[in-house]
């Protein structure tokens, strides 16, 4: 037994590259060429491995380090280290003991100098791949590409980077699909070269930094907006702007032998890295049935009898010719109708949803409010009964905080912190606004802010921080009318509070039918992190604060 200096071996070009993943700790026992870590630059993202088996008996990096060629990784205590057992001799160590494990290609892919007319990409050198299967296409024919764009993706189960084109052009011709695998010098595309962009191969070799850019992280999506009883996520997590999702190299070969879709599993890593335990998750998700994959979901069910019970085997939507029976016009719907309504509908369908009705007497506190605007005419800004309910709202979170949570797997996430979002209708469709720290302000300031942010919603202006980051939202239909009504749950919040028009009611006050104004209340909860119980407890609540609003500050 001898204790080896595991380094990093010749990873070509990358000068410098952070560690993003620790695959092992002190006490495992590895195996020769068993992955240690992860590394990612820009350009790839590649796992280092262990020249020698043995036991780890020290890690020498934490997350976020950087390392290059020579770096110590780990201390593996090795039966078969033998002489090497030197922690000098770990750079020769991988020769004996394993393959050099990721060696990124030195130079970009060769091609014909810049000059109008074709140019032939071919694979740069690769370092010791072989056989790298392309796994995704970023480009297609005719597509005018940029020097060292990425053309395609190829992967090995240590690696995966993206070729890159070494002249700018017309993409005139592709050799390779998905699924082909190449080698270094394989001619993988033609372009008609532009004068003035491609570089010459000597000058595009010593200045690019690497011909590999691997594994682009996914790029938060800029938020959509929110909409109607539900708000867009700020990031469409899993599903990466550019390039592939943000996952290791095995973790992707583990998706595809899952027959995962990589890029619909959210990431819980750092920087919304996708894990092993993430695209396990996601398998038991789709397997109860509880997630459906795209692939899924597009394709038609069966029959009305048909359904296996385990997603939603569903009936073809009707297609119907609607001229047959009268004249009808078609209209696009709009951008926030068409974001929301595919969260409504995934809201609706995922979360089991239940309704608790209930009233509250704002007889008095209408009153003080009717007063209080007319004694502050003066002051332009109009104290409105949302306000109120919002400030009740936070009460209520604070004494119910599993109403101010969301569901994140198998754990629940408690906010210490008082967000409320509220339902605007806008002439292009609803939006969820949010007011930030309501917990901090008063109810003035929260109408005032209501006010300009139902304005900016109105306008079209709100912006993806208008609208996120929601804790519970409250949805008032109470300047229309109505009764009651099921708003569907803002995801990822628990709960949601709808609000009809208050009347006049007669209330019997122990010895006479007086006539009261009553607020209608309906609060929609997810089942799956609330009670029933809870929920009743929550309306009791809310509405006795609404009913005397001193008891806000007991
Ligand atoms: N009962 C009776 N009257 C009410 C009331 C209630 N619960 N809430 C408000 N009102 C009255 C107000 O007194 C006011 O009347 P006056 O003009 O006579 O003073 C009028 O309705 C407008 O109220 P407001 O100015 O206080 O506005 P608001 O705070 O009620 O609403 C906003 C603001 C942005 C929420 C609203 O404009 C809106 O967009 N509501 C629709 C929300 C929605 O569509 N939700 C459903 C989502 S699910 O599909």
């Amino acid at each position: 037994m001898a204790l080896v200096n595991i380094q990093v071996p010749d990873i070509g070009d990358f000068d410098e590259v952070g560690v993003i993943e620790l695959l092992v700790k002190v006490g495992d026992t590895v195996k020769a060429e068993q992955s240690l870590i992860t590394v990612e630059s820009d350009k790839a993202s590649m796992e280092i491995p262990s020249s020698h088996a043995g036991v780890v008996k020290e890690l020498k990096i934490a997350l976020g380090d950087k390392v290059k060629q020579g770096s110590v990784i780990a201390v593996v205590e090795s039966a078969d280290a033998g002489a090497a057992a030197a922690p000098a001799a770990a750079p020769a160590a991988p020769a004996a003991a394993a393959p050099a494990p990721v060696a990124a290609a030195p130079a970009p892919a060769a091609a014909a100098p810049a000059a109008a007319g074709p140019v032939e990409v071919r694979v740069p050198d690769i370092g010791d791949f072989k056989d790298v299967a392309v796994i995704e296409m970023l480009v297609k024919v005719g597509d005018t590409i940029k020097v060292e764009q990425s053309l395609f993706t190829v992967e090995s189960d240590k690696a995966s980077m993206e070729i890159p084109s070494p002249a700018a052009g017309v993409l005139k011709e592709l050799k390779v699909k998905i699924g082909d695998t190449v080698n270094i010098g394989d001619l993988v595309a033609v372009l008609e070269g532009t004068a003035a962009a491609a570089p010459a191969p000597v000058a595009a070799a010593a200045s690019a930094p690497a011909p590999m850019a691997a594994a682009a992280p996914a790029v938060a999506a800029a938020a959509a907006p929110a909409a109607a009883t539900a708000s867009v996520p700020a990031h469409q997590p899993g599903t990466p702007t550019a390039g592939l999702p943000h996952a290791s190299p095995s973790v992707r070969k583990f998706a595809r032998e899952l027959g995962v879709p990589i890029d619909e599993v959210k990431g819980t890593g750092p920087k919304g890295r996708i894990t092993q335990d993430d695209v396990a998750a996601f398998t038991k998700q789709v397997m109860a049935g509880a997630v459906q994959t795209k692939a899924q979901a597009a394709k038609a069910p069966a029959t009305a009898s048909g359904g296996s019970g385990v997603g939603l085997d569903l009936l073809p939507w009707p297609k119907v010719d609607f001229t047959k029976f009268g004249p009808v016009e078609r209209k696009d719907l709009s951008r926030i109708k068409k974001i929301s309504g595919a969260n409504l509908h995934r809201n609706w369908v995922v979360i089991p949803h239940v309704t608790n009705h209930d009233d509250a007497d704002i007889t008095d506190l209408e009153a003080f409010r009717v007063q209080f605007n007319k004694e502050n005419e003066k002051s332009g800004v109009k104290v409105t009964m949302l306000a109120f309910m919002i400030k009740a709202a936070v009460a209520a979170l604070k004494k119910f905080p599993e109403f101010n949570s969301s569901l994140d797997g198998d754990q629940l996430v408690m906010k210490n912190y008082f967000h409320i979002g509220f339902a605007a209708d806008t002439p292009n469709g609803l939006v969820v606004p949010v007011i930030r720290d309501a917990d901090k302000k008063g109810i003035v300031q929260i109408s005032q802010e209501m006010g300009d942010l139902a304005k900016k919603a109105r306008d079209g202006k709100l912006g993806p921080a208008d609208m996120t980051g929601g804790c519970f939202s409250i949805s008032s239909l109470g300047g229309i009318g109505g009764r009651y009504f099921t708003p569907i749950i803002n995801a990822p919040e628990v709960a949601i509070m709808g609000v009809c028009k208050s009347s006049l009611e007669p209330k019997w006050d122990g010895k006479q039918f007086a006539p009261r104004l009553i607020l209608p209340l309906s609060l929609s909860w997810d089942h799956r992190v609330i009670d029933g119980a809870a929920a009743a407890r929550f309306n009791v609540y809310f509405a006795s604060l609404l009913a005397d609003f001193r008891r806000i500050v007991m």
